[in-house]
């Protein structure tokens, strides 16, 4: 009989969940001074960049975390010009954002250049914007980076791994205080914010600190089947412009495969158990 060894790499969703891909090769791996990094290529999704054992993009599914973190704030503005992207260091948002015509400059801070050198040389597919001209690579600390750059930014983007560990600061209220300080007059932040069926602590926390800085607050979700439970959300804070107002008919056709114009209004309309999230101490969804 003709035998064949299978590995697989499991990520624990949860302490009673996980989530296992058959290994074609593990391509790279090192302790970098903030976290386990490793690239592998799996069977099912592909390339996949994962930080202390959590899957953060594969090849496969990335487009809709970064489409739907990117175009939403994106298409929210009237005409956003410069781009903070906080953490992200695969470059996908980054990628998303010099689509955008009205975009001249973005400034990515990512705390770990590992993370950096190991997309550029094994995810070049997401990667593939790093070197663009409108790009500058800053290796260092984003909550550092937001405090002591006042009014400065269009739209901020907080593309962070999970809140525990090294992100943890960027999930905090003093760390938005200081990303509304960064933002002009019109600015819009987003933020990755969580399994809204594995997070129900987390979720409303946020929506209430976000709510309670910037004028207008909205959840949004986005499905990535990589992540906890599949579906995801987002949490955008707008100083003037609110997402549900935009005319859609105006948005731009851009090369996407998960957000388009539809799916700007789609990813509002939130299932119950997501609004009721939302309205547990910490306020309605809103102005
Ligand atoms: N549970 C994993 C959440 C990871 C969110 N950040 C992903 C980074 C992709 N650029």
């Amino acid at each position: 009989m003709d035998h064949k060894l299978f590995l697989w790499f499991t990520e624990m969703q949860t302490d009673d969940m996980a989530i296992s891909c058959r290994v074609k090769q593990r391509l790279h791996e090192e302790k970098t001074p903030f976290q386990h990094l490793a690239v592998i290529d799996t069977e099912q999704f592909g390339r996949m960049l994962v930080l202390d054992n959590v899957i953060q993009t594969t090849v496969k599914d990335e487009f809709v975390y970064h489409e739907m973190i990117t175009h939403v704030p994106l298409n929210t503005h009237a005409a956003p010009k410069k781009v903070l992207v906080v953490g992200g260091g695969d470059g996908g948002v980054v990628r998303e954002i010099v689509k955008h015509r009205s975009v001249e400059k973005v400034v990515h801070c990512e705390i770990d250049g590992a993370v950096i050198e190991a997309s550029r040389k094994y995810l070049p597919e997401i990667s593939c914007a790093l070197d663009h001209p409108k790009v500058e690579i800053l290796i260092d600390d984003g909550i550092k980076h937001v405090r002591e750059n006042k009014n400065t930014y269009d739209i901020v983007i907080v593309d962070s791994t999970d809140p525990v560990g090294p992100a943890e600061g960027l999930f905090s209220d003093a760390f938005y205080r200081d990303i509304f300080e960064s933002l002009r007059d019109d600015g819009i932040f987003v933020a990755q914010t969580e399994s809204p069926f594995f997070n129900r602590a987390l979720i409303p926390r946020l929506y209430k600190d976000i709510s309670g800085i910037f004028p207008v607050t909205r959840v949004y979700l986005g499905c990535v089947p990589t992540y906890p439970g599949g579906l995801w959300t987002f949490t955008m804070g707008s100083k003037k412009y609110d997402p549900l107002e935009v005319e859609v008919t105006g948005i731009p056709q851009l090369d996407t495969k998960y957000y388009s114009a539809g799916v700007h209004r789609s990813c509002f309309v939130l299932p119950p158990f997501v609004k009721e999230l939302l309205e547990q101490p910490g306020g309605k969804q809103g102005r």
